[in-house]
């Protein structure tokens, strides 16, 4: 029979149970364990967090299966899909190792993350190539999606469906969209780091196709180290908001692809709250998960970088 080419699907990782969320947040910390404080810290958030405790593992498993899917239906039996994980098992050596095992010789990897940075999806793919170097696999890797034309039709919808959530006494025009993503260090502005500016080209292609320039973009879920982050972060930006006297804000979180702690606990239950104190409905748009053009967007950038490679 002819070899299967496989198909890496990276994602972050969350943990398997409670009585794991040390260990991998002890990964998340390069080894370094957190302190008590830090640890009842983030399983509180996972403990607040509704309609399941680690959403992301599920989601996760529903995206690979739906992009096997799409890619069943676009090349029948060409790909077979395996999926790495960060921070958690399957760790992104062990689905290279399983393809390995099934005698994959010829692979593509690809994160659940639109965006690239060299400290975001940079990471993956170097731990995926170094595995596969080792294993004799032959891979390449989709390094970004941002301005794929269905991930901002798509993206866009969601934006229209989330501006008309505030209904009819609301003008869309007085909603301020505020698209976000996760914080890094600030020492990528120093790097050449794409991150900053792909975001922003997210959000203006996002925001055109939604027809709304009522929008500005903003960071959130910074970590919590000494070093100085990314900002202005989310609670900043609506408080800042507030003063110019705006009620009404869409959420867009477009660096994230899936209801995860980030999204559940840092923007619907904090920023949330925090908004609400401060006199401003915050809404959010809902997130891609399975949606099928974001699972066209995966399938057509990894049978992309197959034919940019020949
Ligand atoms: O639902 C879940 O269980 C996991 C949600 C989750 C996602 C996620 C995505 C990204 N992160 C990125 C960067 C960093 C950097 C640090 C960092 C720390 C954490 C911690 C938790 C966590 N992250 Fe995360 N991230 C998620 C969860 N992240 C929990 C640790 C506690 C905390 O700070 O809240 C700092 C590491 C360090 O200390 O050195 C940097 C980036 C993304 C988006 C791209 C991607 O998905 O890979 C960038 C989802």
């Amino acid at each position: 029979a002819e070899r299967k080419i496989g198909v890496l699907v990276m994602s972050y990782g969350t943990p398997a149970s409670m009585d794991d969320i040390e260990a991998y947040y002890t990964h998340i910390r390069r080894g370094h364990a957190p302190t008590p404080e830090q640890l009842a810290d983030l399983a509180g958030r996972y403990e607040a967090i509704v309609g399941g405790v680690f959403p992301l593992r599920e989601n996760t498993d529903r995206q690979v299966q739906g992009l096997q899917e799409t890619l069943n239906r676009l090349e029948p039996g060409v790909f077979c899909c395996y999926q790495g994980l960060k921070h958690a098992q399957p760790y992104i050596e062990e689905g290279i190792g399983a393809m390995a095992s099934d005698g994959v010789a010829e692979a593509v990897g690809i994160v659940l993350a639109p965006h690239y940075s060299v400290m975001s999806v940079g990471g993956y793919i170097k731990r995926a190539k170094e595995k596969a170097e080792a294993l004799g696999i032959r891979m390449t890797f989709v390094e970004e999606y941002h301005l794929h034309p269905k991930l901002i039709a798509t993206l866009a919808d969601r934006v229209a469906g989330g501006l008309a959530k505030f209904g009819g006494d609301v003008t869309p025009a007085t909603v301020k969209v505020l698209f976000s993503a996760h914080s890094l260090p600030e020492k990528i502005l120093g790097m050449g780091d794409p991150y900053v500016s792909q975001l922003l080209a997210t959000s203006g292609a996002v925001a055109e196709a939604a027809g709304t320039d009522n929008w500005q973009f903003t960071w959130q879920s910074a970590g919590r180290t000494r070093e100085p982050w990314l900002g202005p972060d989310i609670l900043e930006t609506l408080r800042e908001l507030s003063t110019q006297g705006v009620k009404h804000v869409l959420s867009a979180p477009i660096g994230f692809v899936s209801d995860h702690l980030e999204v559940l606990y840092d923007l619907d239950i904090e920023a949330k709250a925090f908004a609400a104190e401060l006199g401003i409905r915050l809404e959010r748009i809902e997130m891609l998960n399975t949606d099928p053009f974001y699972m066209d967007t995966l399938a057509e950038s990894v049978m992309s970088a197959l034919n940019e490679r020949g």
